[in-house]
């Protein structure tokens, strides 16, 4: 699947994600909605670095011949998908360890995450599907204005959500962002906090 938002002339570059299974798309779908929300081309696969290595070689060569200027590798288990990519291209990777294994996805982490000295995979958190898409598309502004001003008011709306909280905070206290039925916390299990409202 080919997703080509605003490309023209000078902007042939797009990220590039694979999936070591079907089962990740679900965790993974914050990424393909940020980079569309950001107007970032992507491609995306499934392709499992130990049940079908042979496709991961051959993508990753693709790719790289068609504009991938980084990847985005997320897998879960012994989540060794990252560090293949990364053994093909000297283009950036980017390693998302998924949970869901019996584990709670530590395997994947320390499989993402503890490359050997020479081939690095810049591995963000757990699940953190949308931050890989963010990071990826920090590397493409680099060399595109247009889309570095598109990240700058994506943090621009993260901080009026802040604002927005902690104006509500303050104006209807802490009870009001809890759900309708704890609301009526007793003192006990409220942490201790004292309040001066
Ligand atoms: C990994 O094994 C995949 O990335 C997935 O997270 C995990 C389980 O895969 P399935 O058995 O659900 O296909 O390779």
């Amino acid at each position: 699947m080919v997703i080509d938002v605003e490309t023209g002339p000078g902007q042939a570059f797009h990220v590039a994600i694979i999936l070591g299974s079907q089962s990740d798309i679900g965790r993974m779908a914050p990424a393909m909605e940020t980079l569309e929300r950001l107007g970032v081309p992507y491609e995306v696969t499934i392709a499992s670095a130990h049940r079908t290595p042979e496709r991961v070689a051959g993508w990753v060569a693709g790719q790289e011949s068609t504009g991938a200027a980084v990847f985005i590798a997320a897998a879960g288990m012994a989540a060794h998908l990252a560090g293949a990519v990364a053994a093909r291209t000297t283009s950036p990777v980017i390693g998302v360890p998924l949970s869901g294994s019996a584990v709670g996805g530590l395997d994947a982490l320390l499989s993402t995450v503890q490359m050997p000295p020479g081939v690095p995979v810049a591995t963000v958190g757990l699940d953190a599907a949308q931050n890989a898409a963010l990071l990826a598309a920090q590397v493409l502004a680099l060399s595109d204005p247009a889309l570095r001003q598109r990240l700058v008011q994506f943090r621009q709306e993260k901080a009026e959500a802040v604002e927005s909280a902690a104006g509500k905070l303050s104006r209807d206290g802490w009870r009001s962002f809890l759900p309708e039925g704890d609301q009526k916390m007793s003192p006990k299990h409220d942490g201790g906090g004292v309040s001066r409202g």
